[in-house]
Parts: C-alpha cells; structure tokens; sequence
C-alpha cells in the first residue's frame, strides 16, 4: 500500500491524499507546450501560478523527451533548468527536475532541488551517486527504449511484470546507495516505449504497483494515448486529461504529473470530498 508520507529534501509530503506535480517544460521543442514557456520570466510566473493554483511540486524539464526528440546538451540543459529551480526553490517551492544527467541532478540538488525525476531511473553511471548523496526525493520510470525511437513498435511479453520487476529493481539499487525507501517513487512511464494497450493495462495494474509499498506517479496528461482515445490534439485534452488522472489516483497513485494544475486539483477535490481519506 502507499506509504503515509513522501520525503524530498525539506519537504514532507503527507499522501493520504493525491499530490500534484505541475509540469515545466522549459524547452523549445515538448511536444505540448514546448516553446511557451521557453523564456525565463514567463516559465517562472507559469510555476508561481501552478503552485498558488495548489501544486505540490514543480518539476523542471530542460531536455525534450517526447517520442522521436533529439538529445539536449548538458549546457543547454543546466542554463535552462537550474536558474528557475534556485529561484523557485528559494521561494520555498518543492521542485522537482526532470533530467538523465547527473551532472544536471547535483546542479539541481545545490540549487535546492527537492526531487530529482528521470525517465532513465538514475541508471546513468553517477546518477544513483548523485541523488545518494542528497536528501532529495527520487521519481524511478520506465522507458522502454530511448526517446528517439521508444515509439516504433514497443513489445511486452507481459507489460504489468516487465514495468514492476525493472521498477522493483531499480529500487532496491537506491535503497541499497543509501536512498531511504521514504524518498521514492515508482512510475510506470506511460507513454514512453508502451503502445495504448499497453497504457490502458498498466492503468489497470496501477493497484499492484501500489502495492510494493512504494508511492506511484502517474503521468497522463495530454499524451498521445489521450489522443487516440478521444480524437483530440494536444491543446483540446484537458477533460481527456482530468479523467485519466482520477482514474490513476482512483487505482492508487499518490501523485499525478499535469498540465493542467487548476484543473486537476479541482477534480481531485470532488474525488477526495466523495471518497474521504485514502488510507
Ligand atoms: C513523464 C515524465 C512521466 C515522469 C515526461 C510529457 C512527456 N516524468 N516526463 N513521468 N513524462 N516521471 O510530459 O508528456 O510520465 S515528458
């Protein structure tokens, strides 16, 4: 089952009710609002208004990792990242940075980072090192493949056992580099090397996942799966969005990535109001 609290850094996430992550990508080229927010004072007012809107955190990506993207180099991304989460973070915000490099996560974790997220699961040589040497929290997801190519016909024998055993493993490498279990997180990667199938069954298995007694976060919004589901692009997926997040939160996840922060913690209200406390 979800663990009572979640640990990152000075901050302490109490998870008897979901948490929101609001997503910043500081890009030039996500595939949904790469571009926008590609300037630094805009992306800052952006990530005060997802916290005032009720973010729990704010995760900061520098590197585009939408299916077929190219990879981002390190200046580029430590220029891009690491001045927005010192500021954010002196404002006393929970920030969490998306990024595979460890170089990129020690610059985020002086800067006062409270969650290191990556789609690699700190398996870069040093990322486990890197985060070890904290006391930030750790998002671990699964990707199968690289983002260039994870798209072109991805393939499980058994998606729900392949996600928990590689999950379950990269897990027991961060407690065993002295990672305390009370910073980490699972997440299944939708999207990233998994078909919509796949999607739909590891949503449907979020519940097993759960029950490794280690958070889950769920990352749905705006994604392509949401697209073929409705018929909609990419700016018209916020009620595709809304559902998929109360789905995931209804099958346990402690935490769900989003766009759309406002939004979401309105429909979470309703969800909680109905459902009470979820442990
Ligand atoms: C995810 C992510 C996700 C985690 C992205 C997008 C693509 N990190 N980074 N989980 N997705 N932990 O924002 O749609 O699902 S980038």
């Amino acid at each position: 089952m979800t663990p009572p609290a979640l640990h990152c850094g000075p901050h302490r996430f109490d998870l008897t009710r979901p948490r929101v992550m609001g997503i910043l990508n500081v890009t030039p080229d996500s595939f949904s609002d790469g571009g926008r927010f590609f300037d630094a004072a805009r992306a800052l007012d952006h990530a005060r208004r997802m916290a005032a809107d009720g973010a729990d955190l704010i995760d900061i990506g520098g590197e585009s990792t939408r299916p077929g993207a190219a990879p981002t180099a390190l200046d580029d991304e430590l220029a891009r990242v690491i001045p927005l989460a010192a500021t954010l973070a002196g404002e006393g915000i929970a920030v969490s940075v998306d990024t595979r490099k460890p170089e990129v996560m020690r610059a985020a974790i002086a800067a006062g980072a409270a969650m290191i997220n990556d789609v690699g699961a700190l398996a870069a040589p040093g990322a486990l090192e890197a985060c070890a040497a904290s006391d930030a929290g750790v998002c671990l997801m699964h990707m199968r493949g690289e983002p260039g190519t994870m798209q072109q016909a991805p393939a499980y024998d058994d998606v729900v056992a392949e996600v928990r055993a590689f999950l379950l493993g990269r897990a027991k490498a961060c407690v065993a580099a002295g990672i305390a279990p009370s910073r980490i997180v699972l997440d299944p990667g939708f999207g990233f090397g998994k078909t919509l199938a796949h999607n739909l069954t590891l949503m449907r298995a979020l519940p097993e996942l759960a029950a490794a007694g280690y958070p889950v976060l769920a990352g749905l919004s705006r994604k392509r799966s949401l697209g073929e589901l409705t018929g909609r692009g990419v700016d018209e997926r916020l009620p595709a969005s809304l559902a998929a997040a109360l789905a995931a939160v209804a099958r346990g996840a402690a935490i769900v990535r989003v766009h759309d922060v406002r939004e979401t913690v309105d429909a979470l209200k309703v969800w909680l109001a109905v459902e009470g406390s979820r442990s």
